[in-house]
């Protein structure tokens, strides 16, 4: 079968399309992707020459070149990884989030819903749900949990979950959604928590903590979010949400100094700067469904992600030196300059 994977050049997706083309020999992945800030090429670098895996620099938005590429190849499957997907650029401009986690997928609905593509998957975030108090840790999001955004990222995504949820019932196009918790791994954009300090520890640079560093959030080792996708496109219901996590909760202080032990560099590097603006406290969440219907579970712990991925980083610098060291620096200025 032909798997349209949009987004495929960034951190989750490009995961998603060394997992696929590992554990489905039969199968073409067809990666469509703009290439944003986000998006880097040489990510897919090692699956580039591969037969079975063909690249279209698009975005999403563009229904023209949809038009085509779903006339053209008849893709089987759609998973639409493509996204604005840091909070905090969220906060600092939300129109393109808008556009591309928005638009973006009401194009590629449209396209599956004119040429009957058997299966749309929608990747979504537990950030739809809004936040958990920090004081009461029995609570944790189940598929019905309301939804609660609280920044302009998580509003656009659960737009994109109900447009998604709207052509299933509406239109009958056999669609799913998958709602996950916080990801870490190789190939992670340094602008997030885990890769940022790793790379800011290996400069010897400060580690910015927003606020009291005491939000909590669930980490799951982005291989296993791969293999939840994987069992929801093959048996997941159509019009079903399935909830992703790791079922490991920390706080964000607890992740960098983690690091820094991992690194043998001095907590001193820590530096507590001003909040997130409406920073949610606690993510939470309950994969009982995907656990009891589909059969997953998670299979890295934290404690050995942890080390493999602080291993990829060390083992990758070449990688994320040319993003800390190009365009992305004007970013690293304009956020943490004053902060
Ligand atoms: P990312 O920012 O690393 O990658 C996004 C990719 O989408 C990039 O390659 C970028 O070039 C591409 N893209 C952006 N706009 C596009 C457009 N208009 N057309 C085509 N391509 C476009 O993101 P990620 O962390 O890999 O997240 C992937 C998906 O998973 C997102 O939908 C995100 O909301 C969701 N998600 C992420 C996490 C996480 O912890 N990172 C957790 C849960 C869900
Ligand atoms: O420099 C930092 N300092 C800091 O304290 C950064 C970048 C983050 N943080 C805090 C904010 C959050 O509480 O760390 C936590 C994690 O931050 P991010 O890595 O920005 O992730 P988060 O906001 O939790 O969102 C992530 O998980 C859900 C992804 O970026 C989303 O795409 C996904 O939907």
């Amino acid at each position: 079968m032909t798997i349209f994977v949009t987004g495929g050049a960034g951190f989750i997706g490009a995961n998603f399309i060394f997992h696929w083309l590992a554990a489905h020999p039969g199968d073409r992945v067809v990666c469509i992707d703009k290439l944003t800030y986000a998006g880097n090429l040489s990510t897919l670098s090692s699956v580039l020459k591969n037969p079975r895996f063909h690249f279209v620099k698009a975005d999403i938005c563009d229904r023209d070149t949809l038009d085509r590429l779903f006339a053209g190849e008849c893709p089987d499957a759609v998973v639409n990884f493509a996204a604005e997907s840091h909070v905090d650029r969220s906060i600092e401009d939300p129109e393109v989030f808008l556009r591309t986690n928005v638009m973006g997928t009401a194009a590629l609905l449209d396209a599956c819903r004119k040429y009957e593509t058997p299966r749309f998957h929608q990747v979504s975030t537990d950030e739809v749900y809004g936040d958990l108090p920090l004081d009461r840790p029995e609570l944790r999001f189940t598929e019905t949990t309301n939804l609660h955004a609280s920044s302009p990222y998580s509003a656009s995504k659960a737009s994109a979950d109900l447009l998604t949820l709207s052509y299933c019932r509406t239109f009958g196009l056999p669609a799913t959604v998958s709602r996950c918790s916080n990801n870490y791994g190789p190939w992670q954009f340094p602008e997030k928590l885990i890769p940022l300090m790793i790379a800011n520890a290996l400069q010897d640079k400060p580690l910015p903590v927003y606020g009291t560093g005491k939000n909590i959030r669930d980490w799951l080792y982005v291989e296993d979010h791969c293999r939840a996708i994987d069992v929801i496109l093959q048996k997941g219901r159509p019009g079903e949400v399935y909830n992703i996590g790791g079922n490991h909760e920390m706080e964000n202080i607890a992740i960098v100094k983690r690091i820094c032990r991992e690194l043998g560099k001095p907590e001193s590097l820590i530096t507590y700067v001003s909040d997130r603006k409406g920073h949610d406290l606690r993510y939470a969440i309950d994969s009982g469904k995907l656990q009891r219907e589909l059969d997953w579970m998670p299979e890295t712990n934290f404690e050995e992600g942890i080390r493999r991925t602080i291993r990829w980083y060390l083992d990758n610098r070449p990688w994320w030196e040319e993003i800390v060291s190009g365009e992305y620096q004007g970013y690293y200025e304009k956020m943490y300059g004053n902060r």
